[in-house]
């Protein structure tokens, strides 16, 4: 099969005329990939993904098959449909951390709109908020308004864009709050199919494109835990390591209890093992 894409911690290749996503077991902390996998991560975040894309039946996605894929990515790969990619990263914000907080803290507004005064990190939102940015093919992502999305993909798309991504967020927090878990914010991404309809794509409400927190520790004011990468976070904070690459290989006590976390997130959030 073609290797069309190599991420961080994923890989894109190409079957046919379809995609196949997938996931590894790598994973990065403060934006670095670490030498030691998490077995496990790659059919956590996949089987995660796919159980939202099942949640949100309003809005159409790209996923054909879960199980239709080569036995030895078998659980943690997705066959897709192959879309014209939208050059806009989608986040959503409930609450505020992160590059959202950076901007507010600077200019009291996110991606142009203007957020009330008094907030500080973590802080629930008003209401949530499309905070779009450019997808950087390197360096980072910069935040677009509104109206520059609407320059680049045009008025009709811009404004189903806004609309499905406050839905997915929406719908994504609520089933998640009636278990606990704050998403704190989601980042998606769009494609459209060659008559013009508008998919979702990519991953959908996992750790890795969004902030899970547990509501009962959420404490507005100060840096809020991570349900997945704390314990790796924690750890990394007791090294001698200036969280530039190359990144520390991690003691086996941490990768399970890293694996660990990563299980209760499915469980909690699906209710299935
Ligand atoms: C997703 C990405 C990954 C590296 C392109 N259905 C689709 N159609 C066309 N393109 C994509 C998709 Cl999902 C697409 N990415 C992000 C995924 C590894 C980058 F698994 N890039």
């Amino acid at each position: 099969m073609e290797l069309v894409h190599s991420g961080k911690v994923r890989e894109l290749y190409a079957d046919g005329g379809d995609l196949i996503m997938v996931a590894s077991d790598r994973v990065s902390v403060y934006d670095v990939v670490l030498p030691t996998p998490i077995p496990g991560k790659g059919r956590v975040l996949t089987q995660l993904s796919l159980w939202w894309f099942g949640q949100l039946d309003g809005v159409p996605n790209h996923v054909i098959s879960g199980t239709d894929v080569p036995a030895e990515w078998e659980g943690r790969a997705i066959r897709c449909r192959r879309l014209t990619m939208l050059p806009v990263e989608c986040i959503a914000r409930g609450y505020l951390a992160g590059l959202g907080l950076a901007s507010y803290a600077e200019t009291g507004t996110i991606s142009g709109v203007r957020l009330p005064p008094g907030l500080g990190e973590g802080s629930r939102l008003p209401e949530p908020v499309f905070t779009p940015t450019t997808k950087a093919a390197a360096g980072h992502d910069e935040p677009m308004t509104y109206d520059q999305v609407a320059d680049v993909v045009g008025g009709s798309v811009a404004a189903e864009l806004r609309r499905a991504t406050l839905e997915v967020y929406r719908r994504g927090a609520e089933l998640a709050a009636a278990r606990g878990i704050v998403i704190a914010d989601t980042k998606l991404e769009f494609g459209l199919l060659p008559d013009g309809t508008l998919m979702l794509a990519d991953e959908v409400l996992t750790p890795d494109s969004s902030r899970f927190w547990l509501a009962g520790q959420w404490q507005p004011g100060r840096p809020q835990r991570s349900l997945d990468k704390q314990y790796l976070r924690d750890w990394s904070a007791g090294l001698d390591w200036d969280r530039r690459p190359p990144g520390p290989a991690i003691p086996a006590d941490v990768v399970a209890a890293t694996q660990a976390r990563y299980q209760e997130l499915y469980a909690r959030v699906t209710g299935r093992e």
